[in-house]
């Protein structure tokens, strides 16, 4: 009787060996046959009450050699089946097609533009200040000389916070070096980079939102002769070594004597063209010598320290480097404009 039981179970290992199941579903019947729940080798073990107590041992490791071949042979054919799915797949690969091509970012114009005015005062000494978009009335405008009935002050001009009579927007990098002098002691020399905002109606030109940098130098002695030989030096770099300078009177709460700086036209070479209007000259920014009061405004000693300061509009610089017509374009964030501009810096 056991030895018949013995001989059932070797013939199922010499059919598991002999199987050779070769599609997906045959490989699916193998498995579900020998391997599945309700398997064929299962059962066997059930016999054992019906093996004599010396042959038992010998009995189950039988069962357990009919056990492993089953799985031995099916991880094969499942090997062979991956294989082969891969193989096919592979047939599929055009090896000499190009390969894809990540496509890399660029840097904003603003962004180069702003990176390149740092670099070139960053070369004579002025190192960035940076600080709040959001503002208080004092540092944006009472610490910078501006009065009380000032058109900018206007809910008109100025974006002030909801419900706040002195919440702002901070409509320019000015209140950086308000709070800079406030807290920093002389000798300063600081540039002012960032995102101001005005209640301006949108257009080519002008943009509720812009960018700036502002420059600022107090120590004893610093002259108006100082700050026209540091213009000129910044006119240069960004324009070019033939650019001349021209500094025409102006008005500015914050700043006595206020000027307003023109470089000669870096298209015609002061010969005339529709970017100077046919004048030579473009006006890039406003400049002047600190307004004593401000300086006493902000707790510096104003019969020990003078100072020059300096403004201008990023995206006015962008424009003219690039010859950009509309200051739209640079808020967009229109790809097939962006893509234009690559830059180390
Ligand atoms: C302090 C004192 C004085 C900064 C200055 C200008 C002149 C100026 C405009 C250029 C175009 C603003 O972006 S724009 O619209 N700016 O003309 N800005 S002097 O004067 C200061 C700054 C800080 C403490």
């Amino acid at each position: 009787m056991s030895a018949e039981i013995f001989e059932k179970v070797k013939q199922i290992i010499a059919e598991i060996e002999s199987a050779t199941p070769q599609t997906k579903e045959e490989v699916e019947a193998f498995r579900i046959q020998y391997l599945g729940t309700k398997n064929q080798i299962k059962p066997l073990m059930g016999e054992m009450r019906n093996i004599p107590n010396e042959e038992k041992k010998a009995y189950g490791q039988l069962v357990n050699q009919a056990k492993s071949v089953a799985e031995a042979k099916f991880n094969a054919l499942k090997e062979r089946a991956e294989s082969a799915a891969d193989e096919a797949t592979a047939g599929d690969i055009d090896l000499t097609a190009p390969a894809v091509v990540e496509e890399l970012g660029s840097r904003h114009p603003i962004s180069v533009t702003q990176n390149k005015i740092i670099d070139i005062f960053g070369r004579i000494g002025f190192k960035v200040a940076e600080d709040r978009e959001i503002e208080d009335d004092w540092h944006n405008f009472s610490a910078m000389n501006t009065p009380e009935d000032h058109p900018a002050r206007d809910m008109q001009d100025t974006f002030y916070l909801k419900d706040s009579t002195s919440m702002l927007l901070r409509t320019h990098t000015s209140s950086v070096q308000a709070r800079t002098m406030k807290y920093q002691k002389p000798p300063i020399r600081i540039i002012a980079p960032g995102r101001v905002y005005r209640n301006e109606t949108i257009s080519a030109r002008a943009h509720c939102q812009f960018h700036q940098v502002e420059g600022l130098y107090v120590d004893e002695n610093v002259s108006f002769a100082d700050m026209k030989q540091t213009l000129l030096y910044f006119a240069q770099e960004m324009y070019g070594p033939q650019t001349k300078i021209r500094l025409r009177p102006s008005y500015f709460p914050f700043t006595e004597p206020s000027a307003e700086m023109d470089v000669s036209c870096f298209i015609c070479d002061t010969k005339g063209c529709n970017v100077c209007k046919y004048t030579g000259w473009v006006e890039i920014m406003g400049c002047g010598m600190v307004d004593p009061k401000v300086l006493e405004n902000c707790d510096i000693d104003s019969e020990k320290y003078t100072g020059f300061a300096f403004g201008m509009g990023i995206e006015r610089q962008a424009m003219m480097l690039y010859k950009i017509t509309d200051i739209r374009l640079l808020f967009e964030n229109d790809v097939r404009f962006l893509k234009q501009f690559t830059s180390a810096i």
